[in-house]
């Protein structure tokens, strides 16, 4: 550490922004502020509430690697759970100190060696090193769909749940079947009057278990060697390889074997075949985000559930029509159309070295050099920036390794190898050219959909290699990337 302090901000106090906060001050950064738009701590797990919010990832694996959790109360993460576990662990490390809440930053320039922030709220800071923890999916996409105006019942986005609104014994339409159309579907099932499902496009559903733990399991797990045995870790990395080769290489056999897993549940899960025919996707699975569900079939069949695959034409003030002309009639409305997955750091605007800006720079398509640094614009680091993995894994563990990466980048900083970190245009743009290349090869591109994943130019934005390359390229940065030769040996 040098004798000066750098000024560190991070933006965004989720996930990545704890993360980032907690290792800062274990590596002895004193002069550290989180920014964060809300009141307080969470995220994502904040933000969205709708009833049956879970995260696919196995409870033990979503947390920390140095903060697990002995107290999960089921196989998978129930979403109360895990802001409640960000919230204990932004206290315990003191985070909540170090955040200025209710701040949302607007504006970030790079001039005269420093990052100059402007906030809606009229306050300006600067820092020497500016860390991007802003989230991936955090705004909400409506459907343009005409008429919505006009529902006199309540409508409202998944990630804007209103609990105003009561539930049990209603009409409910939830439109749109990804991960999160899906959890709604069966947390509702059986308590709506009516539950329809609008389904655009058919959706493979992988099946999984989501049991409890018992209360002996939760005592037990309280000893860490029992909880590390528990998990398996070797397992698990094995299976999130498998995962990512299954998106990597369609011909593989991990690929073929999560593909029959789909298809198997659908086979013998689905009792009518006409609603099995429905529910069958025409494309690859795995080509959109894959849902795991525990239930989703068993939630369809429910006497008070119907899925409307005919499609939306309008919404009117008592439901809606769909393009055969039946009206549904509903009470309420849930629009689960997902989120501008390309948004990152915007609408935020950030510019650069030499007025460079960032809506400039992204032009064709949000990039970054390993997904972490841009040229153009030192000392700013981003956690699950644009083309990192995403997918049915932990997204702590991506930033995890995406920290210790930023940490040997920064270490040079203080080491005073340089003032400016920040990849050569060069090095951006040949890791660019591989990894659309790469995309075109994954099952995104080929399986015949599209998803969320896909930029506006129909290329997937996501790490398009295996697990393991991700996990090596941020073990050491390539110094002549960044113009730099290796550290010297401590
Ligand atoms: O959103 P989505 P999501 N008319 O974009 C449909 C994460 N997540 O909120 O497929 C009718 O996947 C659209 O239809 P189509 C996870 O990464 C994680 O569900 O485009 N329908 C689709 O069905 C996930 O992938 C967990 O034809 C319309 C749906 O809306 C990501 O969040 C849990 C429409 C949007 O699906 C986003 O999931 C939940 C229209 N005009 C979410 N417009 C975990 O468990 C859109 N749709 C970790």
């Amino acid at each position: 550490m040098p004798e000066k302090q750098p000024r560190i901000i991070v933006l965004g106090a989720g996930m990545a922004g704890i993360l980032a906060g907690i290792r800062l001050q274990h590596m002895d950064y004193r002069d550290v502020t989180l920014y964060e738009k809300a009141d307080r701590v969470g995220g994502t797990w904040r933000e969205n509430t709708y009833p049956g919010l879970t995260c696919d990832v196995p409870s033990h694996f979503y947390t920390y690697s140095f903060e697990r959790n002995p107290d999960w109360t089921r196989h998978l993460p129930p979403g109360p759970e895990i802001q409640a576990y960000f919230e204990r662990t932004a206290q315990k490390y003191g985070i909540n100190a170090l955040t200025r809440f209710g701040e949302e930053c607007t504006e970030a320039a790079y001039r005269d060696g420093r990052w100059h922030l402007q906030f809606a709220s009229g306050h300006r800071d600067s820092a020497d090193i500016l860390i991007a923890a802003t989230g991936v999916l955090h705004h909400p996409k409506y459907p343009d769909i005409p008429g919505a105006g006009t529902f006199q019942g309540a409508l409202f986005h998944s990630a804007r749940w209103d609990h105003s609104v009561p539930l049990e014994g209603r009409r409910i339409g939830i439109i749109g079947n990804g991960s999160t159309g899906v959890q709604i579907v069966s947390a509702l099932a059986g308590k709506a009057a009516l539950l329809e499902h609008y389904q655009r496009t058919p959706q493979w559903i992988m099946p999984v278990e989501n049991g409890h733990f018992t209360e002996a399991e939760r005592a037990a797990f309280h000893d860490p060697a029992v909880l590390a045995q528990a998990m398996n870790v070797e397992e698990y990395m094995a299976s999130v390889e498998a995962y990512t080769q299954s998106i990597t290489d369609i011909d593989s056999e991990a690929s073929q074997a999560m593909a029959q897993a789909c298809r198997d549940n659908l086979e013998h899960s689905v009792v009518d075949p006409v609603l099995r025919e429905q529910l069958r996707p025409d494309h690859l699975p795995l080509c959109k985000r894959l849902v795991f569900s525990p239930d989703y079939y068993q939630a369809i069949q429910h006497p008070q559930s119907r899925l409307v695959s005919t499609g939306i034409q309008q919404i009117e003030a008592a439901g809606i029509r769909t393009v055969d002309g039946e009206l549904h009639e509903l009470d309420v409305i849930v629009f689960a159309t997902g989120f501008h997955a390309d948004a990152f750091m915007r609408p935020m605007a950030i510019t650069g070295r030499d007025g460079v800006s960032l809506a400039d720079f992204w032009h064709d398509r949000p990039k970054a050099y390993l997904a972490v640094t841009m040229p153009g614009f030192p000392n700013l680091f981003m956690l699950n920036g644009p083309n990192g993995p995403v997918g049915n894994f932990s997204l702590i563990d991506i930033a995890e390794h995406q920290w210790a990466y930023i940490e040997r980048l920064m270490a040079r900083l203080d080491a005073g190898d340089c003032t400016e970190v920040e990849p050569s245009l060069a090095a951006m743009e040949a890791f660019e050219a591989e990894r659309v290349e790469a995309a075109k090869r994954t099952v995104w591109y080929r399986g015949g959909c599209v998803s969320w994943y896909l930029d506006a130019e129909g290329i997937p934005s996501s790490w398009p290699w295996n697990f393991q390359r991700f996990v090596d390229s941020m073990a050491e940065p390539d110094w002549a990337a960044f113009g730099l030769s290796p550290p010297r040996a401590m």
